[in-house]
């Protein structure tokens, strides 16, 4: 989903697998009682559609102060217990309503006139007012969002200038975030060509000379992309729902961390590691994720986490840890925030066929869990 400034150019790709455990609680009678909750967190890891209804049964463990500590369901058993919940949008609103402007933007940072990747969609900024396309955005009325991309009439096609609208969500101004696990659940149609929805990560500060980490890596980006096409013109393809490209990027997408490999500019080799130590290499990188039955992911619910810190990049389908960066050399040290979108067509997935559309994807919550001290 990356923009680069200079030639709006874009890497993109797949690969993966792993596993990793954290937990460092001093006391046995805490270890205990935290493995029953990692238990009960693996009975919702396979039924993912329960999470959101087992929020409401979380887990009260006691602490050794006696302290009620609630382990949410949805945190993957390997991610740190002592983070809490700081950000939420389960999207439960009427239909007709728009999104909350308290919490998203409607726009990319760089703004609905200016075409990346070469994407065919028209990003309706509908809470400054757009109307310049459809609204993209509206609520079933079962606490799930609706993102929808369709064509645009001609009247909109000459406005507008692409053929497509869709719609963008941000968190830019309310959801920077350092170090967390952010997890959205989501849904999306099969078989429809040139989609490109996705859940990524991009860093606070675009076009910022505050854009710089505490390891220098400047405009970095951590994606779960949702494609399906018959593959553009420089990436592959085609692109088959049974398997998600992840990816990290940074420099602007100059350095990219994918299913084809870790490049930076020019083709140049990049040499890392996932955190089981799997080198990352020019030729081995990560993703993409498949599930273990091999079934297609669009179609269904699942969950799509990433666990970010200054140290690591890890990328977690349905609660399972499933490919990582372990290298704080590379990985982002600045804020970043959560966005979902459905873009279509470009150098990605290829052309769409217009009977396909229009499509929507459904989002059913997302959701920031950060530690206690910051
Ligand atoms: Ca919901």
């Amino acid at each position: 989903m990356k923009k680069n400034v200079l030639g709006f150019n874009i890497f993109i790709l797949l690969v993966f697998f792993i596993f990793s455990s954290c937990s460092d609680n001093s006391s046995e009678e805490f270890k205990n009682d935290l493995a029953l909750g990692n238990m009960e967190q693996d009975s919702v890891v396979n039924n993912p559609d329960n999470g959101m209804e087992q929020d409401s049964v979380a887990n009260n463990l006691d602490t050794p102060d006696n302290e009620p500590v609630i382990l949410d369901p949805r945190l993957p058993a390997d991610v740190d217990s002592t983070y809490v919940l700081t950000f939420e949008d389960d999207f439960n609103q009427l239909p007709g309503t728009l999104p909350n402007a308290d919490k998203w933007q409607s726009k990319l940072p760089w703004g609905p006139s200016v075409t990346i990747n070469n994407e065919r969609q028209y990003y309706t900024d509908v809470l400054n007012g757009d109307h310049n396309a459809p609204n993209p955005f509206d609520f079933d009325g079962n606490s799930n969002l609706i993102i929808t991309a369709g064509l645009n009439s001609p009247a909109q096609v000459e406005t507008t200038g692409l053929d497509y609208y869709s719609g963008v969500l941000t968190g830019a101004q309310s959801t920077p975030y350092k170090d967390g696990y952010i997890e959205a659940k989501i849904w999306y149609e099969p078989g429809v060509a040139g989609f490109w929805g996705a859940f990524w990560l991009l860093h606070r500060y675009y076009d910022s000379p505050q854009d710089t980490g505490a390891n220098g890596k400047r405009r970095t980006e951590i994606d779960w992309e949702f494609v399906r096409g018959p593959g553009g013109e420089f990436l592959g393809g085609p692109y088959d729902t049974d398997r998600i490209p992840v990816a990290y990027h940074y420099d602007d997408g100059q350095w990219s961390i994918s299913g084809g490999g870790f490049k930076g500019p020019n083709g140049s080799p990049g040499l890392s590691v996932q955190c089981d130590g799997t080198v990352i290499n020019n030729n081995k990188g990560v993703g993409p994720v498949k599930q273990p039955s091999g079934e297609d992911l669009a179609g269904a619910w699942h969950r799509y986490g990433v666990w970010k810190t200054d140290n690591f990049v890890k990328w977690y389908l349905d609660g399972i840890l499933v490919a990582s960066v372990c290298d704080p050399a590379i990985v982002s040290q600045i804020e970043m925030y959560p966005i979902v979108n459905i873009a279509i067509g470009g150098n990605f997935p290829g052309p769409p066929n217009p009977e396909d559309y229009p499509t929507s994807m459904l989002v059913d919550y997302i959701s920031l869990w950060e530690p206690t001290v910051k």
